[in-house]
């Protein structure tokens, strides 16, 4: 019998082959293996949407071939989903608010991001994608003590440095941690910007925010995974 960690690269393959059936048959197998959820989700579904870019990239695949891909990928992502909110947050590691910046549709890394964070026991918001400043400003607010923000693009990741402008201007910053990520955005860019951290992937998102919010609330840390 095959290993379960085979499944991986079997589970990514079947995102990359437009085949949700696969994909939904593969993630249940990996979870009666034994295989942890968040392992299907960054080494299978989320590798396989990164395939599926470089693909894109390459113009092998054409947007009709992503959006399938896609459909694949949150096939696969419900079956995981279910089985990591099992049992989790009994008591809240706290507050994080994630979103998508204006201008920005890309919200494929943002939810797996937030279904990582979340079933690792921190209550989220998801504030969606092509969100307003101000919105993320209310999140700070409403008591977010960590604002993740997600862009794809060169042309918006720009907006990541408004926003913590704005946070500053509205006395929000020093009670709030600033993490940015996705595909465009390196930690040099993120020091430029002068956000608290900035994270490759969900899984090191996870990391961060837990480093960053160990011991007191706006302990001025400064973190990347
Ligand atoms: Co578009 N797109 N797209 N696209 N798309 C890119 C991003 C692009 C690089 C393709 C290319 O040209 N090579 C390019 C951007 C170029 C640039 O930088 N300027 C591009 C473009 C140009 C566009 C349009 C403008 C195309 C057009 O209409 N002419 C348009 C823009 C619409 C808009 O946003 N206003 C567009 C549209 C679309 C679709 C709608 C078809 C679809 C999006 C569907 C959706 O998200 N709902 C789409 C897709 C799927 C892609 C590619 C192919 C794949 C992106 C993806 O989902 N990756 C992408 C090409 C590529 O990446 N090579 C491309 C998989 C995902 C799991 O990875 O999002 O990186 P990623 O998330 C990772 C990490 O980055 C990290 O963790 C995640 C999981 O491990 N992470 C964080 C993400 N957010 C984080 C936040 C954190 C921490 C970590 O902390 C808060």
């Amino acid at each position: 019998m095959a290993e379960p960690d085979e499944l991986l690269p079997q589970l990514a393959d079947a995102v990359v082959g437009l085949k949700p059936e696969l994909v939904v048959e593969l993630c249940r197998r990996a979870l009666a293996e034994g295989l942890p959820a968040d392992r299907a989700m960054t080494e299978g579904l989320a590798r396989g949407m990164k395939l599926v870019g470089e693909k894109y990239a390459a113009k092998e695949y054409y947007v009709p071939e992503v959006l399938l891909a896609a459909r694949a990928m949150y096939s696969g992502f419900d079956v995981l989903k279910a089985q990591m909110a099992n049992g989790k947050l009994l008591v809240s590691k706290g507050k994080v608010a994630l979103g998508v910046v204006q201008g920005d549709m890309h919200d494929i890394g943002k939810n797996i991001v937030r279904v990582m964070v979340q079933a690792s026991g921190f209550e989220t918001t998801d504030l969606g994608r092509n969100v307003p400043l101000r919105a993320f400003v209310e999140a700070a607010h409403n008591g977010a003590q960590v604002i993740g923000l997600s862009s794809l693009m060169t042309t918006t990741m720009v907006r990541m440095a408004d926003i913590i402008k704005a946070l500053d201007r509205a006395g929000l910053r020093p009670g709030v941690r600033v993490i940015v990520g996705g595909a465009p955005v390196t930690k040099g860019f993120a020091d430029s910007i002068g956000a608290d951290g900035w994270a490759p992937d969900a899984h090191s998102a996870v990391r961060l925010i837990e480093g960053l919010t160990a011991g007191t609330k706006g302990s001025g840390n400064k973190g990347t995974a």
